[in-house]
Protein backbone atom coordinates (compact mmCIF):
# COMPACT_ATOMS: atom_id res chain seq x y z
CA UNK A 1 0.00 0.00 0.00
CA UNK A 2 1.01 3.22 -0.72
CA UNK A 3 0.75 6.75 1.04
CA UNK A 4 -2.18 8.25 1.20
CA UNK A 5 -1.52 11.19 -0.76
CA UNK A 6 -1.29 8.16 -3.17
CA UNK A 7 -3.93 7.11 -3.64
CA UNK A 8 -5.84 9.97 -3.25
CA UNK A 9 -8.60 11.47 -5.98
CA UNK A 10 -8.59 14.76 -6.70
CA UNK A 11 -10.78 17.33 -6.03
CA UNK A 12 -14.54 17.37 -8.22
CA UNK A 13 -13.65 14.12 -9.38
CA UNK A 14 -16.72 12.34 -11.05
CA UNK A 15 -17.69 8.93 -10.16
CA UNK A 16 -20.82 6.37 -10.45
CA UNK A 17 -21.98 3.64 -12.29
CA UNK A 18 -22.84 2.75 -16.14
CA UNK A 19 -25.26 0.91 -18.52
CA UNK A 20 -26.28 0.75 -21.88
CA UNK A 21 -29.84 1.27 -23.48
CA UNK A 22 -30.21 -2.35 -24.95
CA UNK A 23 -28.69 -4.27 -22.08
CA UNK A 24 -31.09 -3.03 -19.58
CA UNK A 25 -34.59 -1.33 -20.87
CA UNK A 26 -36.55 -4.14 -22.09
CA UNK A 27 -39.86 -3.00 -23.46
CA UNK A 28 -38.89 -3.33 -26.98
CA UNK A 29 -42.34 -2.79 -28.24
CA UNK A 30 -43.49 0.27 -25.95
CA UNK A 31 -44.65 3.41 -27.03
CA UNK A 32 -43.82 3.25 -30.54
CA UNK A 33 -40.05 2.04 -30.03
CA UNK A 34 -38.68 0.81 -33.82
CA UNK A 35 -36.72 -2.48 -33.88
CA UNK A 36 -32.71 -2.11 -34.02
CA UNK A 37 -30.35 -4.40 -35.27
CA UNK A 38 -30.13 -5.95 -31.94
CA UNK A 39 -33.39 -6.77 -32.17
CA UNK A 40 -33.04 -8.27 -35.25
CA UNK A 41 -30.40 -10.52 -34.16
CA UNK A 42 -31.32 -12.25 -31.20
CA UNK A 43 -34.68 -12.95 -32.52
CA UNK A 44 -33.35 -14.12 -35.92
CA UNK A 45 -30.82 -15.87 -35.40
CA UNK A 46 -30.87 -16.50 -31.36
CA UNK A 47 -27.96 -19.22 -31.36
CA UNK A 48 -25.59 -16.41 -31.79
CA UNK A 49 -26.47 -14.68 -28.50
CA UNK A 50 -27.51 -17.70 -26.59
CA UNK A 51 -30.91 -17.62 -27.14
CA UNK A 52 -31.28 -14.23 -25.28
CA UNK A 53 -32.75 -11.39 -26.62
CA UNK A 54 -33.35 -7.68 -24.97
CA UNK A 55 -37.08 -7.88 -24.78
CA UNK A 56 -37.36 -7.54 -20.88
CA UNK A 57 -33.55 -7.34 -20.36
CA UNK A 58 -33.88 -6.16 -16.39
CA UNK A 59 -37.46 -4.04 -17.14
CA UNK A 60 -35.33 -0.94 -16.34
CA UNK A 61 -38.05 1.23 -18.34
CA UNK A 62 -40.56 0.15 -15.57
CA UNK A 63 -38.17 -0.17 -12.81
CA UNK A 64 -35.76 2.82 -13.17
CA UNK A 65 -36.69 4.65 -9.87
CA UNK A 66 -35.81 1.50 -8.07
CA UNK A 67 -32.69 1.83 -10.06
CA UNK A 68 -31.94 4.92 -9.32
CA UNK A 69 -32.89 4.27 -5.57
CA UNK A 70 -29.85 2.22 -5.84
CA UNK A 71 -27.52 4.52 -7.36
CA UNK A 72 -28.31 6.87 -4.39
CA UNK A 73 -27.57 4.17 -2.06
CA UNK A 74 -24.37 3.63 -4.01
CA UNK A 75 -23.12 7.33 -3.46
CA UNK A 76 -22.88 7.50 -7.30
CA UNK A 77 -22.44 11.33 -8.10
CA UNK A 78 -22.88 10.82 -11.78
CA UNK A 79 -24.58 8.08 -14.08
CA UNK A 80 -23.82 6.97 -17.72
CA UNK A 81 -26.77 5.20 -20.06
CA UNK A 82 -27.43 5.15 -23.06
CA UNK A 83 -30.57 6.25 -25.46
CA UNK A 84 -32.03 4.39 -27.77
CA UNK A 85 -32.16 5.53 -30.92
CA UNK A 86 -34.99 3.96 -32.35
CA UNK A 87 -37.04 4.69 -29.22
CA UNK A 88 -36.76 8.27 -30.33
CA UNK A 89 -36.74 7.93 -34.38
CA UNK A 90 -38.46 4.57 -34.89
CA UNK A 91 -37.38 4.41 -38.41
CA UNK A 92 -34.05 5.93 -37.48
CA UNK A 93 -33.88 8.62 -40.18
CA UNK A 94 -33.57 12.18 -40.97
CA UNK A 95 -36.88 12.41 -42.38
CA UNK A 96 -38.70 9.88 -40.41
CA UNK A 97 -41.02 10.81 -37.42
CA UNK A 98 -40.18 11.32 -33.93
CA UNK A 99 -41.87 9.42 -31.66
CA UNK A 100 -43.00 11.78 -28.41
CA UNK A 101 -43.39 8.80 -26.39
CA UNK A 102 -39.55 8.03 -26.49
CA UNK A 103 -38.22 11.42 -25.69
CA UNK A 104 -40.48 11.32 -22.92
CA UNK A 105 -39.32 8.29 -21.41
CA UNK A 106 -35.99 10.21 -21.45
CA UNK A 107 -37.24 13.10 -20.13
CA UNK A 108 -38.58 11.29 -17.25
CA UNK A 109 -35.12 9.50 -16.72
CA UNK A 110 -33.01 12.43 -16.57
CA UNK A 111 -35.74 14.60 -14.10
CA UNK A 112 -35.27 11.91 -11.58
CA UNK A 113 -31.85 11.52 -11.95
CA UNK A 114 -31.47 15.09 -11.56
CA UNK A 115 -33.98 15.21 -8.40
CA UNK A 116 -31.64 13.12 -6.67
CA UNK A 117 -28.73 15.57 -7.25
CA UNK A 118 -26.73 12.73 -10.10
CA UNK A 119 -25.23 14.22 -13.01
CA UNK A 120 -26.23 12.44 -16.31
CA UNK A 121 -23.74 11.33 -19.02
CA UNK A 122 -25.24 10.18 -22.08
CA UNK A 123 -23.98 7.97 -24.90
CA UNK A 124 -26.03 8.79 -28.23
CA UNK A 125 -24.94 4.71 -29.88
CA UNK A 126 -24.32 2.04 -28.06
CA UNK A 127 -24.93 -0.68 -31.16
CA UNK A 128 -28.53 -0.09 -31.50
CA UNK A 129 -28.71 0.96 -35.02
CA UNK A 130 -32.26 1.16 -35.90
CA UNK A 131 -33.02 -1.49 -37.92
CA UNK A 132 -35.04 0.83 -40.33
CA UNK A 133 -32.04 2.29 -41.59
CA UNK A 134 -29.70 -1.01 -41.53
CA UNK A 135 -32.43 -1.92 -44.25
CA UNK A 136 -32.95 1.12 -45.77
CA UNK A 137 -29.84 1.73 -46.90
CA UNK A 138 -27.33 -0.53 -45.50
CA UNK A 139 -26.55 1.32 -42.15
CA UNK A 140 -22.97 2.08 -41.85
CA UNK A 141 -21.66 0.80 -44.47
CA UNK A 142 -23.08 3.87 -46.40
CA UNK A 143 -20.89 6.43 -44.96
CA UNK A 144 -22.59 9.53 -46.40
CA UNK A 145 -26.26 8.66 -45.76
CA UNK A 146 -25.62 7.19 -41.82
CA UNK A 147 -23.58 10.64 -41.31
CA UNK A 148 -26.45 12.74 -41.84
CA UNK A 149 -28.97 10.68 -40.30
CA UNK A 150 -26.61 10.42 -36.95
CA UNK A 151 -25.82 14.28 -37.53
CA UNK A 152 -30.11 14.42 -36.99
CA UNK A 153 -30.58 12.18 -34.37
CA UNK A 154 -27.77 13.98 -32.59
CA UNK A 155 -29.50 17.23 -32.97
CA UNK A 156 -32.84 16.48 -31.60
CA UNK A 157 -31.37 14.86 -28.46
CA UNK A 158 -29.26 18.08 -28.17
CA UNK A 159 -32.22 20.24 -28.60
CA UNK A 160 -34.95 18.17 -26.44
CA UNK A 161 -32.47 17.44 -23.38
CA UNK A 162 -29.38 19.38 -23.70
CA UNK A 163 -31.09 21.94 -21.05
CA UNK A 164 -30.22 19.22 -18.39
CA UNK A 165 -27.63 16.76 -20.24
CA UNK A 166 -24.15 18.73 -19.84
CA UNK A 167 -21.79 15.67 -20.52
CA UNK A 168 -22.70 13.81 -23.75
CA UNK A 169 -20.62 10.54 -25.73
CA UNK A 170 -21.35 10.25 -29.47
CA UNK A 171 -20.29 6.50 -29.92
CA UNK A 172 -19.61 3.99 -27.56
CA UNK A 173 -16.83 1.72 -28.52
CA UNK A 174 -16.26 2.47 -32.29
CA UNK A 175 -13.78 -0.25 -32.33
CA UNK A 176 -16.19 -3.22 -31.71
CA UNK A 177 -18.77 -1.83 -33.62
CA UNK A 178 -16.74 -2.49 -36.84
CA UNK A 179 -14.83 -5.37 -35.73
CA UNK A 180 -17.40 -7.53 -34.07
CA UNK A 181 -20.14 -6.25 -36.42
CA UNK A 182 -18.37 -6.55 -40.02
CA UNK A 183 -15.53 -8.49 -39.46
CA UNK A 184 -16.00 -11.59 -36.90
CA UNK A 185 -19.81 -11.16 -36.85
CA UNK A 186 -20.13 -12.12 -33.03
CA UNK A 187 -22.48 -8.99 -33.00
CA UNK A 188 -25.21 -7.29 -34.69
CA UNK A 189 -25.67 -7.16 -37.18
CA UNK A 190 -23.47 -10.50 -37.82
CA UNK A 191 -21.84 -9.68 -41.21
CA UNK A 192 -18.42 -11.52 -41.76
CA UNK A 193 -16.86 -13.37 -44.56
CA UNK A 194 -15.04 -15.53 -41.61
CA UNK A 195 -17.29 -16.80 -39.85
CA UNK A 196 -19.85 -19.70 -40.40
CA UNK A 197 -22.97 -18.15 -38.54
CA UNK A 198 -23.19 -15.16 -40.78
CA UNK A 199 -24.66 -15.46 -44.49
CA UNK A 200 -23.34 -11.89 -45.26
CA UNK A 201 -20.50 -9.22 -45.13
CA UNK A 202 -16.95 -8.96 -46.24
CA UNK A 203 -14.31 -8.78 -43.37
CA UNK A 204 -11.30 -7.67 -45.68
CA UNK A 205 -13.65 -4.12 -46.56
CA UNK A 206 -16.56 -3.49 -44.52
CA UNK A 207 -15.18 -3.11 -40.91
CA UNK A 208 -12.81 0.26 -42.59
CA UNK A 209 -15.50 1.36 -44.20
CA UNK A 210 -17.66 1.50 -41.26
CA UNK A 211 -15.05 2.87 -38.86
CA UNK A 212 -15.23 5.98 -41.31
CA UNK A 213 -18.77 6.04 -41.13
CA UNK A 214 -18.30 6.24 -37.58
CA UNK A 215 -15.82 8.52 -37.25
CA UNK A 216 -17.62 11.26 -39.71
CA UNK A 217 -21.00 10.74 -38.12
CA UNK A 218 -19.25 11.55 -34.29
CA UNK A 219 -17.37 14.40 -35.81
CA UNK A 220 -20.21 16.08 -37.58
CA UNK A 221 -22.19 15.64 -33.65
CA UNK A 222 -19.29 17.26 -32.38
CA UNK A 223 -19.55 20.15 -34.78
CA UNK A 224 -23.09 20.54 -34.60
CA UNK A 225 -23.19 20.83 -30.59
CA UNK A 226 -20.66 23.44 -30.93
CA UNK A 227 -22.04 25.66 -33.29
CA UNK A 228 -25.58 25.55 -32.17
CA UNK A 229 -25.56 24.38 -28.85
CA UNK A 230 -22.37 24.70 -26.46
CA UNK A 231 -23.41 28.22 -26.79
CA UNK A 232 -26.01 28.58 -24.71
CA UNK A 233 -25.98 24.82 -22.81
CA UNK A 234 -22.23 25.02 -22.08
CA UNK A 235 -21.99 21.12 -21.41
CA UNK A 236 -19.36 18.83 -22.70
CA UNK A 237 -18.53 16.31 -25.32
CA UNK A 238 -16.50 13.37 -26.35
CA UNK A 239 -16.40 9.56 -27.19
CA UNK A 240 -15.86 6.49 -25.50
CA UNK A 241 -13.27 4.06 -27.24
CA UNK A 242 -12.43 0.59 -25.80
CA UNK A 243 -9.17 -1.13 -26.72
CA UNK A 244 -6.85 -3.21 -24.18
CA UNK A 245 -3.13 -2.47 -23.31
CA UNK A 246 -0.48 -5.00 -25.05
CA UNK A 247 2.47 -5.81 -23.39
CA UNK A 248 5.34 -7.18 -25.55
CA UNK A 249 5.62 -11.10 -25.61
CA UNK A 250 8.84 -10.91 -25.41
CA UNK A 251 10.20 -7.76 -24.21
CA UNK A 252 14.05 -8.31 -25.31
CA UNK A 253 12.59 -8.72 -28.73
CA UNK A 254 12.18 -5.43 -30.47
CA UNK A 255 9.64 -7.21 -32.96
CA UNK A 256 7.45 -7.93 -30.58
CA UNK A 257 7.57 -4.53 -29.24
CA UNK A 258 6.56 -2.77 -32.34
CA UNK A 259 4.04 -5.37 -32.44
CA UNK A 260 2.44 -4.35 -29.23
CA UNK A 261 2.34 -0.67 -30.36
CA UNK A 262 0.91 -1.88 -33.89
CA UNK A 263 -1.69 -3.80 -32.21
CA UNK A 264 -2.74 -0.87 -30.40
CA UNK A 265 -2.62 1.75 -33.22
CA UNK A 266 -4.68 -0.86 -35.15
CA UNK A 267 -7.29 -0.40 -32.00
CA UNK A 268 -6.77 2.90 -30.97
CA UNK A 269 -5.19 4.69 -33.09
CA UNK A 270 -7.61 3.83 -36.05
CA UNK A 271 -10.13 6.32 -34.62
CA UNK A 272 -8.21 9.11 -32.15
CA UNK A 273 -5.80 9.74 -34.41
CA UNK A 274 -8.50 11.40 -36.89
CA UNK A 275 -10.88 12.62 -33.74
CA UNK A 276 -8.11 13.69 -31.36
CA UNK A 277 -5.25 14.69 -33.63
CA UNK A 278 -7.02 15.60 -37.02
CA UNK A 279 -4.78 13.13 -38.83
CA UNK A 280 -5.06 10.53 -41.03
CA UNK A 281 -5.24 7.02 -39.79
CA UNK A 282 -1.79 5.24 -38.45
CA UNK A 283 1.00 4.68 -40.46
CA UNK A 284 0.46 1.19 -40.30
CA UNK A 285 -2.45 0.96 -40.83
CA UNK A 286 -2.24 2.46 -44.61
CA UNK A 287 0.60 0.04 -45.34
CA UNK A 288 -0.52 -3.20 -44.41
CA UNK A 289 -4.56 -2.23 -45.85
CA UNK A 290 -3.78 -0.10 -48.64
CA UNK A 291 -6.46 0.63 -50.72
CA UNK A 292 -8.99 -1.22 -48.51
CA UNK A 293 -8.73 1.50 -46.08
CA UNK A 294 -11.00 4.73 -47.10
CA UNK A 295 -9.11 7.98 -47.53
CA UNK A 296 -10.02 10.96 -46.19
CA UNK A 297 -10.86 13.99 -48.26
CA UNK A 298 -10.03 17.81 -48.01
CA UNK A 299 -13.38 18.36 -46.89
CA UNK A 300 -13.66 15.51 -44.07
CA UNK A 301 -10.37 16.66 -42.78
CA UNK A 302 -11.62 20.10 -42.43
CA UNK A 303 -14.18 18.77 -40.09
CA UNK A 304 -11.93 16.48 -38.03
CA UNK A 305 -10.46 19.22 -37.39
CA UNK A 306 -13.30 21.83 -36.63
CA UNK A 307 -15.14 18.90 -34.59
CA UNK A 308 -12.91 19.16 -31.30
CA UNK A 309 -13.79 17.17 -28.12
CA UNK A 310 -13.39 17.86 -24.59
CA UNK A 311 -12.42 14.56 -23.73
CA UNK A 312 -11.19 11.10 -23.74
CA UNK A 313 -13.37 8.89 -22.66
CA UNK A 314 -11.87 5.25 -21.92
CA UNK A 315 -13.48 1.91 -21.92
CA UNK A 316 -10.60 -0.35 -20.15
CA UNK A 317 -11.11 -3.70 -19.12
CA UNK A 318 -7.91 -6.20 -19.77
CA UNK A 319 -4.46 -6.04 -21.20
CA UNK A 320 -2.73 -9.09 -23.68
CA UNK A 321 0.74 -9.81 -25.10
CA UNK A 322 1.13 -9.16 -28.46
CA UNK A 323 4.08 -11.47 -30.46
CA UNK A 324 4.79 -9.81 -34.06
CA UNK A 325 4.06 -13.00 -36.88
CA UNK A 326 6.97 -13.67 -39.53
CA UNK A 327 4.05 -14.39 -42.46
CA UNK A 328 2.41 -11.69 -44.06
CA UNK A 329 -1.03 -10.30 -42.81
CA UNK A 330 -4.44 -11.96 -44.49
CA UNK A 331 -6.53 -9.69 -45.70
CA UNK A 332 -8.60 -10.57 -43.06
CA UNK A 333 -6.15 -9.46 -40.73
CA UNK A 334 -7.49 -6.54 -38.60
CA UNK A 335 -5.41 -6.82 -35.87
CA UNK A 336 -2.11 -5.47 -36.91
CA UNK A 337 -0.56 -9.11 -37.91
CA UNK A 338 0.18 -9.92 -34.30
CA UNK A 339 -0.88 -12.52 -31.98
CA UNK A 340 -2.83 -11.91 -28.97
CA UNK A 341 -1.90 -14.12 -25.65
CA UNK A 342 -2.58 -13.80 -22.29
CA UNK A 343 0.82 -15.46 -21.17
CA UNK A 344 4.74 -14.17 -22.35
CA UNK A 345 7.37 -15.96 -23.53
CA UNK A 346 8.34 -16.90 -19.37
CA UNK A 347 4.63 -18.48 -19.00
CA UNK A 348 3.39 -15.11 -17.03
CA UNK A 349 -0.03 -14.27 -17.04
CA UNK A 350 -0.75 -11.00 -17.70
CA UNK A 351 -3.26 -10.88 -14.91
CA UNK A 352 -5.89 -13.35 -12.78
CA UNK A 353 -8.48 -14.64 -14.63
CA UNK A 354 -12.11 -13.16 -14.04
CA UNK A 355 -15.31 -14.99 -14.96
CA UNK A 356 -15.21 -14.28 -18.88
CA UNK A 357 -12.10 -15.60 -20.70
CA UNK A 358 -10.92 -12.53 -22.38
CA UNK A 359 -10.55 -10.53 -19.00
CA UNK A 360 -7.91 -11.13 -16.74
CA UNK A 361 -7.17 -8.08 -14.31
CA UNK A 362 -4.30 -5.80 -14.59
CA UNK A 363 -4.02 -3.08 -12.97
CA UNK A 364 -0.65 -2.32 -14.20
CA UNK A 365 -1.27 -2.03 -17.36
CA UNK A 366 -4.51 -0.06 -17.20
CA UNK A 367 -1.89 2.72 -15.61
CA UNK A 368 0.73 2.49 -18.01
CA UNK A 369 -2.68 2.70 -20.61
CA UNK A 370 -4.00 5.86 -19.01
CA UNK A 371 -0.44 7.52 -19.03
CA UNK A 372 0.40 6.30 -22.61
CA UNK A 373 -3.40 7.95 -23.77
CA UNK A 374 -2.98 11.33 -21.66
CA UNK A 375 -0.01 12.28 -23.10
CA UNK A 376 -0.68 11.13 -26.82
CA UNK A 377 -4.00 13.00 -26.99
CA UNK A 378 -3.81 15.30 -24.25
CA UNK A 379 -7.38 15.35 -23.53
CA UNK A 380 -9.30 14.81 -19.70
CA UNK A 381 -9.64 11.05 -19.44
CA UNK A 382 -13.11 9.95 -17.69
CA UNK A 383 -12.94 5.91 -17.41
CA UNK A 384 -16.09 5.38 -18.86
CA UNK A 385 -16.33 1.27 -17.88
CA UNK A 386 -14.14 -0.49 -16.32
CA UNK A 387 -15.03 -3.76 -14.32
CA UNK A 388 -15.70 -7.32 -14.57
CA UNK A 389 -17.43 -10.52 -13.54
CA UNK A 390 -16.04 -13.24 -10.78
CA UNK A 391 -14.49 -16.39 -11.59
CA UNK A 392 -17.29 -19.02 -12.04
CA UNK A 393 -20.42 -16.39 -10.90
CA UNK A 394 -22.32 -17.39 -13.88
CA UNK A 395 -22.95 -20.42 -12.25
CA UNK A 396 -23.07 -18.82 -8.22
CA UNK A 397 -26.90 -18.93 -7.00
CA UNK A 398 -27.86 -15.24 -5.91
CA UNK A 399 -26.34 -16.04 -2.61
CA UNK A 400 -22.99 -16.34 -3.91
CA UNK A 401 -22.47 -14.01 -6.37
CA UNK A 402 -23.01 -11.15 -3.75
CA UNK A 403 -20.11 -11.62 -2.14
CA UNK A 404 -18.00 -10.71 -4.58
CA UNK A 405 -15.21 -10.36 -3.12
CA UNK A 406 -13.16 -10.77 -6.91
CA UNK A 407 -14.93 -7.68 -7.92
CA UNK A 408 -13.86 -5.57 -4.61
CA UNK A 409 -10.30 -6.53 -5.45
CA UNK A 410 -10.30 -5.50 -8.98
CA UNK A 411 -12.44 -2.09 -8.89
CA UNK A 412 -10.03 -1.45 -5.76
CA UNK A 413 -7.12 -2.21 -7.64
CA UNK A 414 -8.46 -0.20 -10.71
CA UNK A 415 -9.36 2.80 -8.99
CA UNK A 416 -5.42 2.84 -7.67
CA UNK A 417 -4.21 2.41 -10.40
CA UNK A 418 -6.04 5.95 -11.86
CA UNK A 419 -4.56 7.54 -8.43
CA UNK A 420 -1.27 6.21 -9.60
CA UNK A 421 -1.57 7.73 -13.38
CA UNK A 422 -2.89 10.78 -11.77
CA UNK A 423 -0.24 11.60 -8.83
CA UNK A 424 2.65 10.08 -10.43
CA UNK A 425 2.46 9.62 -14.31
CA UNK A 426 0.89 13.21 -14.61
CA UNK A 427 -1.86 12.08 -16.48
CA UNK A 428 -5.36 14.03 -16.48
CA UNK A 429 -8.28 11.42 -15.14
CA UNK A 430 -11.37 13.41 -14.16
CA UNK A 431 -14.19 10.42 -13.54
CA UNK A 432 -14.55 6.97 -13.41
CA UNK A 433 -17.81 5.17 -13.58
CA UNK A 434 -17.97 1.00 -12.84
CA UNK A 435 -19.50 -1.47 -15.43
CA UNK A 436 -22.07 -2.10 -14.47
CA UNK A 437 -25.11 -0.79 -12.17
CA UNK A 438 -26.55 -4.09 -12.35
CA UNK A 439 -25.98 -7.54 -14.29
CA UNK A 440 -27.51 -7.52 -17.66
CA UNK A 441 -28.19 -8.37 -21.34
CA UNK A 442 -24.25 -9.13 -22.21
CA UNK A 443 -24.30 -9.40 -25.94
CA UNK A 444 -23.64 -12.68 -27.44
CA UNK A 445 -22.68 -14.05 -23.80
CA UNK A 446 -26.12 -13.71 -23.27
CA UNK A 447 -27.92 -13.21 -19.77
CA UNK A 448 -25.05 -15.42 -18.09
CA UNK A 449 -22.16 -13.50 -17.91
CA UNK A 450 -22.85 -11.43 -15.05
CA UNK A 451 -20.78 -7.42 -14.79
CA UNK A 452 -22.92 -5.93 -12.00
CA UNK A 453 -22.67 -4.54 -8.35
CA UNK A 454 -25.89 -5.48 -8.48
CA UNK A 455 -27.55 -8.98 -8.96
CA UNK A 456 -30.07 -8.91 -11.16
CA UNK A 457 -32.59 -12.29 -10.68
CA UNK A 458 -34.01 -12.76 -14.32
CA UNK A 459 -37.11 -14.45 -12.91
CA UNK A 460 -38.30 -12.23 -10.86
CA UNK A 461 -36.23 -9.25 -11.77
CA UNK A 462 -35.66 -8.77 -8.35
CA UNK A 463 -32.36 -6.77 -7.42
CA UNK A 464 -29.75 -7.54 -5.11
CA UNK A 465 -26.97 -5.38 -3.97
CA UNK A 466 -23.39 -7.17 -4.21
CA UNK A 467 -20.91 -6.36 -1.39
CA UNK A 468 -18.88 -4.36 -4.23
CA UNK A 469 -21.58 -1.88 -4.15
CA UNK A 470 -21.17 -0.83 -1.01
CA UNK A 471 -17.10 -1.52 -0.98
CA UNK A 472 -16.88 0.63 -3.93
CA UNK A 473 -19.07 3.73 -2.33
CA UNK A 474 -16.66 3.22 0.72
CA UNK A 475 -13.48 3.38 -1.63
CA UNK A 476 -14.14 6.05 -3.55
CA UNK A 477 -15.77 8.36 -0.56
CA UNK A 478 -12.50 7.85 1.16
CA UNK A 479 -10.19 7.99 -1.65
CA UNK A 480 -11.92 11.56 -2.03
CA UNK A 481 -11.01 12.80 1.48
CA UNK A 482 -7.50 11.79 0.81
CA UNK A 483 -7.53 8.76 3.28
CA UNK A 484 -7.35 5.19 2.06
C1 LIG B 1 -15.17 -5.07 -24.75
C2 LIG B 1 -14.15 -5.95 -25.01
C3 LIG B 1 -14.46 -7.27 -25.33
C4 LIG B 1 -15.75 -7.70 -25.39
C5 LIG B 1 -16.74 -6.81 -25.15
C6 LIG B 1 -16.47 -5.51 -24.82
N1 LIG B 1 -13.43 -8.19 -25.62
O1 LIG B 1 -12.25 -7.87 -25.46
O2 LIG B 1 -13.75 -9.36 -26.01
S1 LIG B 1 -17.78 -4.51 -24.70
C7 LIG B 1 -18.00 -3.37 -23.47
C8 LIG B 1 -19.34 -2.75 -23.74
C9 LIG B 1 -20.41 -3.12 -22.78
C10 LIG B 1 -20.19 -4.54 -22.32
C11 LIG B 1 -18.90 -4.53 -21.53
C12 LIG B 1 -18.47 -5.87 -20.98
O3 LIG B 1 -19.29 -1.37 -23.98
O4 LIG B 1 -21.66 -2.91 -23.37
O5 LIG B 1 -21.25 -5.05 -21.59
O6 LIG B 1 -17.84 -4.02 -22.28
O7 LIG B 1 -18.16 -6.76 -22.02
Amino acid sequence: MGSAASFSLPPGFEWGFATAAYQIEGATEVGGRGKSIWDSFCHLQPTRTKGANGDIACDHYHRYEEDFDLLSQYGAKAYRFSLSWSRIIPQGGRHDAVSEDGISFYNRLIDSLLARGITPWVTLYHWDLPQGLHDRYGGWLDVEESQKDFERYARLCFERFGDRVKNWITLNEPWIVSIFGYATGVNAPGRSSINEMSAEGDTATEPWIVGKSLILSHARAVAAYDKDFRPSQGGKIGISLNGDYYEPWDGSDERDRAAAERRMEFHIGWFADPIFLAKDYPACMREQLGERLPMFSASEFALLREAQVDFYGMNYYTAQYARHRTQPPSVHDFVGNVDELQENKEGVSIGEESGVHWLRSSPDSFRKHLARIYHRYRKPIYITENGCPCPGEDKMTRDESVKDTYRIRYLEEHINAVSQAITEDAAVVSGYFAWSLLDNLEWSDGYGVRFGVTYTDYDTLERTPKMSALAFKRLLESRMHGKV
